[in-house]
């Protein structure tokens, strides 16, 4: 099982850590292909020696190349909007995982998706509840 983990990065890093925790409990479920988007030291200057269109045109290709993809969108970014976006219409699986936040409101593209499988949670073992439930559903690859 490949899974493509998308969290922020130029939309902002505050949740780091968080994506870290995930990744680390998603690499029970298979291989995780973002592994970086947890990384200290991925900030928001980004990864080091990698051009826009090498960091667009590789995460891409791991799109395509995976089964499902997981992404936490508390803190909104763009590039995990778009990469929703392109997942959906490439016909994958896509769960996104958020805490309720008024100041950052779930947005009503993705909440009002029929395909994108939204779940609300608040500690780290909520979320990592909802994930072991996702996994043992028959994922139709
Ligand atoms: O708009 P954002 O930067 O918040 O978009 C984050 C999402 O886009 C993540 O889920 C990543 O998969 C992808 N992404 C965006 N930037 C990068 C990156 N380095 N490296 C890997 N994946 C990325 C940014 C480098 C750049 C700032 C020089």
């Amino acid at each position: 099982m490949k899974i493509y983990f998308a969290g922020s990065i130029r939309g902002g890093r505050s949740d780091a850590g968080l994506y870290r925790d995930l990744i680390g409990h998603l690499q029970q479920h298979g291989e995780v292909l973002t592994e970086h988007i947890g990384a200290k030291d991925t900030s928001e200057l980004g990864e080091p020696g990698l051009s826009d269109k090498q960091i667009h045109d590789r995460d891409m290709g791991w799109v395509l190349a995976s089964d499902v993809m997981v992404a936490e969108v508390t803190v909104p970014s763009l590039g995990v909007g778009y990469e929703i976006g392109r997942a959906i219409e490439n016909g994958k699986k896509v769960l996104c995982l958020y805490r309720d936040r008024p100041e950052t409101r779930l947005s009503a593209m993705i909440a009002g998706c029929a395909p994108i499988l939204t779940a609300q949670y608040e500690t780290l073992e909520d979320a990592k509840k909802i994930l072991d439930d996702f996994f043992k559903q028959d994922i139709d690859v």
